[in-house]
């Protein structure tokens, strides 16, 4: 087998040993076994447009963006188009026309960068909504290697995608790649009602998809964590007056923070004996600063932790800890650990990684439970979690009362059933799973032997 040329917006150098996040985890780990390449942007802005290449376990290939592709392309219509259209939250869209250009433009000189780099035996492995043309970029530029998709995000349903401009030429970019997966069976059959209506795309009898005469495979391939990483290591500590309810997000209006601080403001409320003995702490890592809408987050985050406190708290309690900082990696582990309850609540979440990193974390012997949106991706498997529904405040209050007061014979078998799902399958194994079923759909498209994909 050749090399895995792997493209996402960050891009690891070999030199960075201290990964954070499932993507950079499983992606790295692919890598250094299969000896690839990671190609994508610089993390830069500039003029420069000489590529950066690191060599080492693999090989990194980045890119600066120009200002004009970071405004427009990046925070314009990866950020401020195609994350809040695929989360299906219309209303914060900017359908600035300018944006599409500057999209198209990084994109464009990426693919010139990976057609020049690409050698016969490479598989190509696409990542995330910043990339969805690359696949057709690369097919126009003679690349006729095996190319694959993974959108980590949620697919929307096609009254969401039909919003888009664009529709149609996104719609017919996806058709360029071998395989697109996709993170749950609902993310798959959006897409199939999105492709259908955008590009009237046929459904064939082998399960691929046909637009146009062009042909794809879609997969479920739901993103999982390294479990072994959060193996719980050393004793228990948890405080035995003051019970934890943790958050771990980054601070995005997809995470349904402030319904999640209202929901506890509700329990506080509903269940006085709660006040005083437990308390919602809440990091929130700073992301995307620079677009408008997060900083109006930021400020609403600010005004209702400020108002429950006020509201309930005293010199010796305050129930809402909201921490706007990323805590460092190595220390999540203890922190969820330390959890009475993981309080995970996005109103729309691709996977979810947070979820699996909490359930991984416990002491198998006396477990935190999971509280859980039934709107995240990682709810289709993770059923043993307390599911909620994130938009209703009573529903989270009332999930909280249950997992507080949940008996230890019932933690324990709620967590053994989640480790089930959580320790089954680790990153690598989802990339490998990815690449060589990438491999499979390839040859039926260049029309080796049929042999279904799943
Ligand atoms: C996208 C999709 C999908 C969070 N705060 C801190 C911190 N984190 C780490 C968590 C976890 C990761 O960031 C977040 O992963 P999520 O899956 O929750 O969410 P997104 O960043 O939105 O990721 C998502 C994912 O891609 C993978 O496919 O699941 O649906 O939106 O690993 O631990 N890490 C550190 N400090 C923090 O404060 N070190």
């Amino acid at each position: 087998m050749g090399r895995l040329i792997c493209v996402s917006n960050r891009v690891m150098t070999p030199q960075q040993t201290n990964t954070s996040g499932g993507l950079a985890v499983a992606l790295s780990s692919a890598l250094k076994q299969c000896g690839g390449v990671w190609m994508g942007w610089s993390g830069r802005i500039s003029d420069e447009t000489q590529l950066s290449v690191e060599d080492g376990a693999f090989t990194s290939v980045t890119l600066d963006m120009t200002q004009a592709e970071y405004d427009g392309g990046y925070l314009g219509y990866s950020n401020s188009v195609l994350w809040p259209v695929f989360h299906n939250r219309l209303d914060l869209a900017r359908f600035d026309p300018t944006f599409f250009e500057a999209y198209v433009s990084f994109s464009a000189r990426l693919a010139d960068a990976i057609a020049q780099r690409v050698q016969p035996n490479d598989t190509i492995w696409v990542h995330d909504y910043h990339f969805v043309l690359l696949g057709q970029q690369l097919r126009a530029r003679g690349v006729a290697n095996p190319i694959g998709f993974f959108l980590h995000i949620p697919m929307p349903p096609p009254e969401a995608f039909l919003a888009l401009p664009e529709y149609r030429t996104l719609g017919a970019a996806l058709a360029a790649f071998d395989l697109v997966g996709l993170q749950t069976t609902s993310d798959v059959s959006n897409a199939i009602g999105c492709l259908r209506r955008s590009n009237g795309a046929q459904l064939l009898p082998s399960g691929r998809v046909s637009i146009d005469g062009a042909r794809f495979a879609l997969t479920r391939a739901p993103v999982t964590i390294d479990a072994t990483d959060f193996a719980p290591a050393g004793p228990l500590v948890r405080s035995a007056t003051v019970r934890r309810v943790l958050g771990v997000d980054r601070l995005d209006y997809t995470k349904g923070l402030p319904q999640k601080f209202r929901g506890f403001a509700r329990l506080l409320e509903r269940y006085p004996h709660f006040r005083k003995t437990t308390v919602l702490a809440q990091i929130a890592a700073p992301t995307r600063d620079s677009v408008e809408v997060y900083a109006d987050i930021r400020q609403e985050l600010e005004g209702i932790s400020g108002a429950v406190n006020g509201a309930y708290g005293d010199v010796e309690w305050v129930p809402i800890h909201y921490v706007h900082r990323a805590v460092p990696r190595r220390k999540l582990g203890a922190l969820y650990r330390s959890a009475a309850v993981g309080l995970i609540t996005p109103l729309r979440d691709g996977m979810n990684l947070t979820a699996k990193e909490y359930v991984a974390s416990q002491d198998a012997s006396d477990p935190g439970v999971l509280v859980l949106s039934s709107f995240a991706g990682a709810a289709e498997d993770m059923e043993a979690a307390l599911l909620v529904n994130p938009y209703c405040v009573d529903s989270i209050a009332e999930a909280l009362a249950v997992a507080l007061t949940m008996p230890l014979a019932d933690r324990v078998a709620r967590h053994r059933a989640l480790m089930a799902v959580v320790g089954a399958r680790d990153s690598q194994m989802w990339a490998c799973d990815f690449v060589r079923q990438l491999g499979r759909a390839a040859r039926i498209n260049r029309g080796a032997p049929a042999v279904s994909v799943a």
